[in-house]
């Protein structure tokens, strides 16, 4: 599955904790946009769709929730809970986010800007396009 885990570097010392995120380094692309959710509702399910082209890498800045993977072929359930934690999405890749913490802050760095065309949200259409 286009999906991986990127161990993001801590700075620490006694005022606390830094990571830098950097394109090259370790964000595997150029960075066009970021964005973030936060005050997700209790019970909430977002996402449905997967991308044609678009690469994302996304981390849970505060707080903590679930997200299920699918490639058409196999479905896997990840947890983000740590800043440390990144989560590299690439296309073709349908997401489900769930079990957002109340105080939970979802970041996302993306390679493209936003653009509705790059999404497939019906289920249907996106096992049609995988299995070609
Ligand atoms: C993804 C997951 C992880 C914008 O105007 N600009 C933006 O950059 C984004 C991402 C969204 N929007 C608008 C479009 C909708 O009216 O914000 C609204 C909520 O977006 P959406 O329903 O697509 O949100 P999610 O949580 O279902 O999905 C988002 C991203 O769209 C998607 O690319 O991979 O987070």
């Amino acid at each position: 599955m286009k999906v991986q885990f990127l161990q993001l570097q801590t700075h620490g010392d006694e005022r606390g904790s830094l990571i830098a995120l950097e394109e090259g380094k370790n964000i595997p692309f150029s960075v066009k946009r970021v964005y973030y959710m936060f005050d997700t509702g209790k019970g909430v399910r977002r996402g449905f769709h997967a991308h044609k082209t678009l690469k994302q890498v996304v981390v849970a800045v505060r707080g903590s929730c679930r997200f299920m993977l699918d490639d058409g072929q196999e479905k896997i359930e990840i947890r983000l809970d740590h800043p440390c934690q990144g989560l590299l999405i690439e296309s073709f890749i349908w997401r489900e986010m769930y079990d957002f913490s109340e105080d939970c802050v979802l970041m996302v760095l993306a390679d493209q800007l936003y653009e509705e065309s790059d999404y497939v949200r019906d289920y249907a259409s996106f096992l049609t396009a995988v299995a070609q």
